[in-house]
């Protein structure tokens, strides 16, 4: 064109010489400037780094389009069998250095930005971390959508496009605040909406039955799914999968233009608003359940537009020869957790409302399709589902889980009925879908006691009904809540509310159910899902949890990844990470040692300056650094954490400066994680940690000594800096109640020492890194129980040393906060709940022991060496690719498949 527009990047002159640039290099830079002078989003006047980055991702999509495109046409062409992994969090944090990184383009990309002004570690930190996640189960899932690009497999991811994703965590005085993450503000140059891929959603209404006996869901709310496509590049490969989110919106005939035109504004707008709130924010909870409507309604869209895509997808590929019984061969769905359980029911009506199946045809597919993945066994955790919300909201699945159950009743009455009437009621009680629910009346009768009389079923009856009226008035409350309430208002008539059990649904539904760690899945199998194992031990599976290697130590540590590739003598260990085994036999060497300390120097020393921006602290970088991050809750005991270090500097303080040196190891202790907003004992621990930092940072008889830091705001990009400049990371939660956690995993990549429990998956990574490369403490999950018990009974005699670094606390050596309620819940006081249900009393004696080892061992460096490169070298089974290859053989069935 004659008449250019301003062309700010030519006019100062930093495309003048493009030819000292690589011909690619170049002709990625020319992309970049062609981006921002066409991308209208950003004023033309400058190239600041916001529109520096989102020129450089939008040049990067060109790249993955190409890919993208050539992946869905190869896998429509072959007709392969997909694997759908369906999850309500994907934690894919920033993409910029993942893509380019994937792409082989890294160095060419750093010379283009250089060309044009910029360096590429500045232009990556404008990108937003996208946060469509609590923490390990969603970060889990990005982890395997890297994993099946890199594999060659034809995988799919699903979730929700959330409008906020999981809030900012701000410190203040008064501990954590939450404040709405805006993620999408400045636009998401990763993602393509497909306004010609939507799907109608329907809520409430009511079933009919038609004269030809099929039934139909009619009247109710609807709403439109749209997809939003953001292509996940694998690593070396022109594979390029897909992650669709999808978003909800108003269907386009249902603006009420004539209430707008009367005035009426709010009302004429309501229904748009009603469809698109449902996508506006990720449930903030991790383990908990939560009772909002809304929730249901987000997992029902995941798991509706979803599997119609999916269905019309094999339609499509079926051409005019639709054979439903080879639906399985060509669909895999997998359930991250309980979430997306509504898939069950979905496919059933799905394939019999509207593709005319029978019950039978449609039950052997469905379960040949689904398989459930388990990631907690905490009780509270397991999701339930009030039955009248959910009859209010889906009532056709309402029936068709009601019919799955009453299935499951014959299939246990057949197994069990000869036995004890006795046993066969505690299966039906703990097995069945629908809780606290009559038996059907045939089932009744082999159960019928003289005692019972008519007169007593009435009044039970009656009862329901109250019971209907409460359970709608606190239709916002989960049904713990709601139990509660009732509690107060309605003691002697008590009856416990009508639930669906979706873990339940899953294991009855799925033709696999698997846990995430041996030691969890061993729990899965022998406690919590115990009945359904002895019915059906061939459905239950381990896959341990892996992390990709790309990410986790390519990307966020070069640094390490150039000595690792140099002693390996290839960089393969990234797409093979059972090369990282090599490393055990260079552990001693000196050379090899002193480039191991280096690079974990130099990224300390990168975490110093990010420490002092976002706390205003200063650190020592030759001191131990420490790390605790994850989600804050009871269970992973930050609490354990802060009162060792309460310890420590209470010994300190009884101390001459020159025996705190001699004793003490300097250490800068790290946390990181956000709180539940409504869970006041872990907001409680957040304010305690920065309140014993605050007094222990400014004590100037402990230096540099010891120093607390809580990082606010963790997430992906914190813990990619994090993570590679650690050297002692703390995974130390009461043992049985941490499912797997990956952390640890990334942890141990990067060459840091653990400090845990046996429990999740650091049982593994000791009998992998050595039992004198990992720092064990604490009771025993089988230990437990019992231990609980003898905490009830009175039994329990705590350590002299636990007794007195509580009083300390109580004494206020942390300012005027007063955390009698903290303190008090590990004691059982009266009105504060459970006895130390956590057993922090039981494990701080092991645990401070254990931490005086650790000082002991960092003392002697080259020792500490020798640890941190046999925890790199020990990682090797922890990449998500080993996971993946395992999910593929045996649950999904799919091969890899390779573009040509
Ligand atoms: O899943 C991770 C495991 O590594 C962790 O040990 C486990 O705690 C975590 C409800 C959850 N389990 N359950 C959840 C998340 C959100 C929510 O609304 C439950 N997260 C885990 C990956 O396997």
């Amino acid at each position: 064109p004659k008449q250019r527009v301003r062309d700010p990047i030519a006019e100062e002159g930093v495309l003048s010489n493009l030819s000292a640039l690589s011909p690619h290099a170049a002709s990625i830079a020319s992309s970049i400037k062609y981006h921002a002078e066409f991308t209208p989003m950003f004023s033309p006047q400058n190239f600041e780094p916001p529109k520096a980055f989102f020129a450089a991702a939008q040049s990067v999509r060109d790249a993955l389009i190409i890919n993208w495109n050539a992946t869905n046409d190869f896998y429509e062409k072959m007709n392969v069998k997909q694997a759908y992994y369906l999850s309500m969090e994907f934690l894919q944090g920033r993409a910029l250095l993942n893509a380019i990184g994937n792409l082989e383009l890294s160095g060419e990309y750093a010379d283009a930005l250089e060309k044009l002004g910029h360096t590429l570690e500045t232009v990556a930190s404008q990108e937003p971390d996208a946060a469509l996640g609590n923490g390990g189960l969603g970060r889990l899932a990005s982890c395997f959508l890297d994993s099946l690009a890199t594999l060659n497999y034809p995988a799919w991811g699903y979730g929700l496009r959330y409008k906020y994703g999981l809030f900012k965590q701000q410190l203040t005085k008064d501990g954590q605040e939450e404040v709405a993450e805006n993620w999408l503000e400045n636009g998401n140059p990763w993602e393509i909406v497909r306004n010609d891929v939507c799907y109608p959603v329907k809520f409430s209404g009511k079933v009919v039955e038609g004269s030809d006996g099929k039934k139909r869901w009619i009247g109710g709310e609807d709403i439109v799914a749209v997809a939003y496509d953001v292509p996940i590049p694998g690593y070396k490969t022109k594979t390029t999968i897909n992650l669709r989110l999808w978003s909800t919106k108003v269907p386009s005939d249902q603006f009420d233009l004539h209430a707008f035109n009367a005035g009426e504004h709010t009302k004429a707008c309501e229904a748009q608003a009603n469809a698109e709130k449902i996508c506006y924010v990720l449930y903030p909870g991790d383990e908990s359940v939560e009772g909002k409507i809304l929730r249901l309604k987000q997992q029902y869209t995941l798991c509706s537009a979803s599997l119609q895509d999916i269905i019309a997808r094999f339609e499509r590929r079926s051409g005019g020869d639709v054979r439903w019984e080879d639906f399985p061969e060509k669909v895999a769905v997998q359930m991250n957790d309980t979430h997306p359980t509504l898939c069950i029911p979905e496919l059933m009506r799905i394939l019999m409302d509207l593709k005319g199946m029978s019950w039978d045809e449609a039950w052997r597919i469905t379960k040949r399709t689904v398989a459930y993945t388990n990631h907690t066994v905490l009780p509270e955790a397991l999701e339930k589902w009030s039955y009248d919300l959910m009859q209010r909201l889906l009532p056709r699945h309402v029936e068709i889980i009601e019919k799955i159950d009453e299935q499951l009743i014959e299939d246990i009455v057949s197994e069990y009925g000869t036995l004890n009437p006795e046993m066969l009621e505690k299966k039906l009680a703990t097995m069945r879908i629908l809780e606290n629910f009559d038996l059907p009346a045939s089932i009744a009768d082999l159960f019928a006691k003289p005692e019972e009389s008519p007169v007593d079923e009435t009044s039970e009856e009656v009862k329901s009904k109250d019971e209907v009226t409460v359970t709608e008035k606190d239709e916002q409350l989960d049904g713990e809540e709601t139990q509660k309430n009732k509690a107060v208002h309605k003691e002697p008539a008590y009856i416990p509310p009508k639930m669906v059990r979706m873990a339940n649904l899953c294991v009855v539904g799925g033709h696999t159910v698997n846990g995430v760690a041996e030691i969890h899945s061993e729990i899965v199998k022998q406690e919590v899902f115990n009945d359904f194992f002895q019915l059906w031990p061939e459905k239950f599976q381990n896959k341990t949890n892996g992390v990709t290697p790309r990410r986790w130590i390519q990307y966020c540590n070069p640094d390490l990844s150039a000595v690792i590739t140099k002693w390996i003598g290839s960089n393969d260990w990234v797409l093979n990470t059972d090369k990282l085994a090599e490393l055990r036999k260079f552990a001693d060497n000196e050379d090899l040692q002193r480039e191991w300390r280096a690079a974990k120097k130099s990224n300390k020393i990168k975490l110093v300056s990010f420490l002092k921006e976002k706390t205003g602290y200063s650190v020592n970088p030759d001191a131990m650094f420490d790390i605790q991050v994850k989600r804050i809750h009871e269970y992973k005991r930050q609490l354990l954490n802060i009162l060792g270090i309460v310890y420590r500097y209470k010994k300190m303080k009884e101390m001459t400066a020159d025996e705190r040196k001699a004793n003490f190891v300097p250490r800068v202790c790290i946390f990181g994680g956000k709180a539940f907003s409504t869970y006041v004992q872990a907001k409680r621990i957040v304010k305690f940690i920065t309140d014993v930092g605050a007094t222990i940072n400014h004590d100037p008889d402990i230096g540099d000594l010891l120093k607390v830091i809580f990082v606010p705001d963790y997430n992906v990009s914190v813990a990619e800096l994090l993570i590679p400049a650690s050297e002692l990371s703390q995974h130390i939660s009461t043992a049985g109640m941490e499912a797997s956690g990956t952390s640890n995993m990334k942890f141990s990549m990067n060459g840091c020492i653990l400090i845990g429990t046996l429990d999740g998956a650091n049982v593994e990574i000791r009998e992998e890194v050595g039992d004198d490369n990992f720092f064990l403490f604490g009771a025993q999950a089988h230990e437990i129980a019992p231990l609980r018990n003898e905490r009830a009974a009175g039994e329990f005699v705590p350590d002299e040393r636990f007794e007195e670094v509580k009083k300390f606390v109580r004494s206020g050596a942390f300012g005027a906060y007063n955390y009698d309620e903290m303190i008090g819940s590990l004691e059982g006081n009266e009105g504060f709940g459970r006895a130390d249900y956590f057993l922090v009393g039981k494990d701080f004696p092991s645990y401070i022991e254990c931490q005086d080892k650790v000082d002991i061992a960092y003392r002697d460096q080259k020792r500490w060496t020798k640890m941190s490169i046999l925890n790199t070298a020990g990682s090797y089974k922890f990449s998500s690719d080993r996971t993946i290859r395992e999910y593929a053989n045996d649950i999904w069935n799919i091969e890899p498949l390779e573009i040509n």
